[in-house]
């Protein structure tokens, strides 16, 4: 083992106690990652046979594949369903505001470069009241993966319209059926500027960690769009994607490339069930990059100063 922290502290002055030393902690390397009895927190209160159950497996598993420890994970979700997530990871997170889970979570993003943050959600939360905080992230193009479980409608509040149900599915809001035309989840993260667009489904695991892993090693804003079948409220939604159900599950074509725009917005335009992978990717500078930038900049310009000091100057500018 490398690296081990074994230094005794001396015992407090005026005790006559024998010192006790403190526990090692292995080197990052000598780490064994956390397995799933380590990180699962509550049992989950989903439906049983609800798609999101297959999401949160998948996500222990890339903790425990790519060894992110307890103090790293970072699970931030709004509200529904799909966002009680991090309920479930015995680890730090934050069950947040109706569609207010991105600026929640750009702000630990910003602030913690060490972290790299996940948030999950739904597709009302992402798309209906989330909408603007959406589009807004990926144009910022900060770095997290914003994984959406899309099930085409409510769950949480049971069976309305959703902006990804289809034309004509019935609900508590649209009884004889919806009238208006769906978003395309696809097309609006690559318009919106995301950097990083990718789309999987529940049904297939290894493409969803696939999916997950890619994401996570991109340096900026991704987004998955990940199929997740709500069984109470709209079954059966996504079996022609499901080759067990007697469905086809087509991957992007192998000589896609990902960094061209309308070639990624063209396999977006396909008809469901669609193409499944890494739509689109490319390198831009982070949000995260530039204000780091401007910080080191405005500190070395102040270095030495005190914070009042530092007001003071900021005051007599204004002046
Ligand atoms: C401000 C506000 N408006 C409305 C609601 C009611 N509400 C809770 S979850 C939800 C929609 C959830 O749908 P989705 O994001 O698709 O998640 P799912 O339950 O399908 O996983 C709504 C409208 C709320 N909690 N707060
Ligand atoms: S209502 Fe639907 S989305 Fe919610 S837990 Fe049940 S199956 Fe899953
Ligand atoms: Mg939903």
């Amino acid at each position: 083992m490398s690296n081990t922290t074994t230094e005794t502290p001396p015992p407090p002055a005026g005790h006559n106690l024998a010192p006790v030393a403190p526990p090692t902690v292995p080197a990052p390397e000598d780490r064994k990652g956390l397995t799933k009895k380590e990180i699962a927190a509550d049992h989950p209160t989903w439906c049983p046979g609800c798609g999101d159950f297959s999401v949160l497996a998948l996500y222990f598993k890339l903790i425990e594949k790519r060894k992110i420890w307890h103090e790293k994970v970072t699970t931030v979700a709004g509200i529904g369903c799909s966002s009680r997530f991090p309920y479930f990871v015995q680890a730090h997170g934050v069950h947040y505001i109706h569609g207010r889970a991105l600026p929640f979570a750009s702000g630990i993003s910003l602030s913690r470069p060490d972290l790299h943050v996940f948030v999950f959600g739904g597709d009302g939360d992402a798309f209906s009241i989330g909408g603007n905080h959406f589009n807004h992230t990926a144009r910022k193009n900060i770095k997290l993966t914003y994984c959406v479980m899309d099930n085409w409608v409510y769950g949480l509040t049971k069976k309305q319209t959703s902006p990804t149900s289809p034309l004509g599915f019935k609900s508590k809001t649209d009884q004889w059926g919806a009238v208006d035309y769906p978003i395309n989840p696809m097309k609006q993260a690559i318009a919106a500027g995301a950097t990083f667009v990718a789309r999987t489904t529940h049904t297939n695991p290894n493409h969803v960690l696939q999916m997950m892993e890619a994401a996570m090693d991109h340096d900026g804003f991704s987004f998955i769009e990940c199929l997740s079948e709500c069984v109470e409220f709209y079954e059966g939604a996504f079996d022609s994607s499901n080759p067990r159900k007697g469905g086809v599950f087509n991957l992007v074509p192998p000589n896609h490339d990902v960094t061209d725009e309308t070639a990624a917005y063209q396999l977006a335009g396909e008809d469901f069930p669609g193409r499944f992978g890494i739509f689109y990717k490319v390198n831009k500078p982070t949000k995260n990059a530039k204000e780091a930038e401007i910080n080191q900049t405005m500190m070395d310009k102040f270095k030495g100063l005190k914070d009042w000091q530092i007001l003071q100057k900021n005051f007599d500018r204004m002046k």
